[in-house]
């Protein structure tokens, strides 16, 4: 296994030179500053390429390239879109690029309700409330449905909460739940997120399947012709949020991913955090089952609430068996002989991390800890 570290390019706090320190071998990064939907010109890839490998780092994935709304919601005159997509990977390929992360989650990206929640011995970690979710989504976005979504004990919970509630709290509950979107560090204010909660309205899960499927046919054959690999990020958390559906959540739907279009280049970004928050995922498993489709790993922990809620634990705690996890993706590669990159997903907010102005769920000394202990299980196992 190959060992990345994600860069979030030159506006990120942690600097190339730092990320050496780490041991880490590869970047993980994406020309974030260049709007969903338009080309990455080969000038802007090599430009940030020389940087990387200026600093003695090869770039090992893409992520994200990411997936315009309209396509997601199969509306309008997709064929610049799915042209620009295609321009885009010709580009990363001409560069020796490729391997490409994306999702395809509707609207929002990983979610999270606190993104300073203490730990018992000091540290800070990000947590995903259920009655946070659910005081956001009835008393703050006020849609219409949402009360359907949770169970009577939430309802009262989030309740509890918002009556609780400062404007204070409330704008960091919407800062947090807004923090997973990395694409230009955009944000939705509830108006605006109101707005684009509407445009989904009557999109179901098999018409989201559907556009899925159409943009696996415009673009795994170009993948083909170039050599390059596509790996889907599963939905994080992987269920269905503020009434708009997913489907990347679970064995199941990973498995009509793959034989949407049944080729190697269409494939898994093995994440063990977003899989393993729900409860009925066995990520070791589903890495055994998928292994010869997954092209790259994010590695981390999570501990899970009887209500949904849940928080990331060290990357070695909580409840996936990460040792059983990382033995089944290095089976994969003995299988295929390959091997996965992969990078300490999220980290703990440790000693001075806070004062680093990192970017949420990226801190410099949480993810150094979860490197170091992955790398030792690597070793071990190895
Ligand atoms: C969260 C990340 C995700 C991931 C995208 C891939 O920390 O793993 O935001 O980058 O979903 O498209």
């Amino acid at each position: 296994m190959r060992e990345t570290w994600r860069w979030f390019g030159p506006q990120d706090a942690i600097t190339l030179p730092q990320i050496a320190q780490t041991g880490a071998a590869g970047i993980v990064t994406a020309l974030h500053e260049i709007p969903y939907g338009e080309v990455w010109t080969s000038g802007a890839i090599a430009t940030r390429h020389d940087m990387i490998k200026a600093a003695g780092f090869t770039w090992d994935v893409v992520e994200s390239l990411p997936i315009h709304e309209a396509i997601k919601k199969g509306e309008g005159d997709l064929t610049p879109l799915f042209e620009n997509y295609r321009q885009s990977m010709a580009n990363l390929a001409a560069e020796g690029i490729t391997t490409i992360c994306y999702n395809f989650m509707p609207v929002l990206d990983w979610t999270r309700t606190d993104l300073n929640a203490p730990l018992a011995r000091g540290g800070t970690c990000l947590r995903f409330s259920a009655p946070r979710m659910a005081a956001f989504d009835i008393h703050m976005l006020g849609r219409e449905a949402a009360n359907d979504d949770y169970d009577a004990e939430t309802l009262q919970a989030a309740t509890e909460w918002f009556e609780a509630s400062t404007e204070d709290t409330r704008n960091e509950l919407l800062n947090a739940i807004m923090a997973g979107l990395p694409g230009a560090f955009d944000r939705y204010s509830i108006p605006e997120l109101q707005k684009v909660l509407a445009s989904y309205a009557g999109i179901s899960r098999d018409d989201l399947r559907q556009n899925y499927k159409r943009f696996l046919n415009e673009v795994i054959p170009t993948a083909q012709e170039l050599g390059m690999k596509l790996c889907v990020h599963p939905d994080d958390p992987p269920r269905d949020i503020l009434g708009l559906p997913r489907i990347v959540s679970n064995g199941d739907d990973i498995d009509w991913i793959m034989q949407a279009f049944d080729a190697p280049e269409n494939g898994l970004t093995l994440c063990s955090g977003s899989l393993g928050a729900n409860p009925a995922n066995d990520v070791p498993e589903i890495a055994r089952s998928f292994g010869e489709r997954i092209h790259f790993a994010h590695l981390r922990n999570v501990r899970k609430d009887p209500d949904g809620s849940f928080e990331e634990a060290a990357h070695l705690t909580g409840d996936t068996d990460m040792v059983a996890v990382i033995d089944e993706l290095l089976e994969a590669e003995s299988k295929m002989g390959t091997t996965i990159p992969f990078r300490p997903d999220h980290g703990h907010d440790l000693l001075n991390d806070a004062d680093l102005g990192t970017q949420a769920g990226y801190p410099l000394i949480g993810r150094l800890r979860g490197l170091a202990e992955i790398r030792g299980v690597i070793t071990a196992l190895t």
